[in-house]
């Protein structure tokens, strides 16, 4: 392959990539409605922002995901915040442990705040610093409703949502 042929392809793969990324832009405002409608096939990969400017505006674009039970999936978490000081994650957990999980995970920065022997996280996302889209995959649990938070220090209480599988 000769270099301008190479030069081509990576222009061509930096488009697709914009593309995508104003995809994310379009995603709607916050609203309480399920994330899916209908099942989603276990390869699919969810697309969860995180949004604001400040503390007091900070949340995730979704109050509800709703997943099938004991399937794989993937979770892509886009920091659409404007504040440096405003990194995210995306922790799901047993339901009614969110103070539990957020104090816990305030000795393990180095683990994205998520103490890794807390018997209530399912799963959890590394942190996203702003502009930044971490990915997570994990096999959802049984059938029932949890909860998923940003264990970010002083976001649990506010950026947080009901987690259903089934
Ligand atoms: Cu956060």
């Amino acid at each position: 392959m000769n270099k301008l042929s190479l030069l081509s392809i990576l222009i061509f793969a930096f488009g697709c990539g914009n593309n995508t990324q104003s995809g994310f832009e379009n995603e709607e405002p916050i609203s309480s409605a399920p994330i899916a409608t209908s099942k989603i096939i276990m390869t699919d990969t969810l697309f969860i922002v995180a949004l604001g400017k400040n503390m007091s505006e900070m949340k995730f674009n979704k109050k509800v995901i709703r997943v099938p039970s004991e399937k794989n999936i993937t979770i892509a978490l886009t920091n659409q915040s404007t504040d440096a000081t405003l990194p995210h994650n995306i922790v799901f957990i047993e339901k009614g442990h969110a103070n539990d999980v957020g104090q816990g995970g305030l000795s393990h920065k180095n683990n994205a705040y998520v103490n890794p022997d807390d018997k209530n996280v399912i799963a959890h996302s590394p942190l996203a610093q702003i502009g930044e889209t971490v990915y997570l995959s994990f096999e959802t649990p049984e059938a029932g409703e949890y909860e998923f938070i940003c264990s970010y220090p002083g976001h649990w209480g506010i950026m947080k949502g009901v987690f259903i599988t089934e």
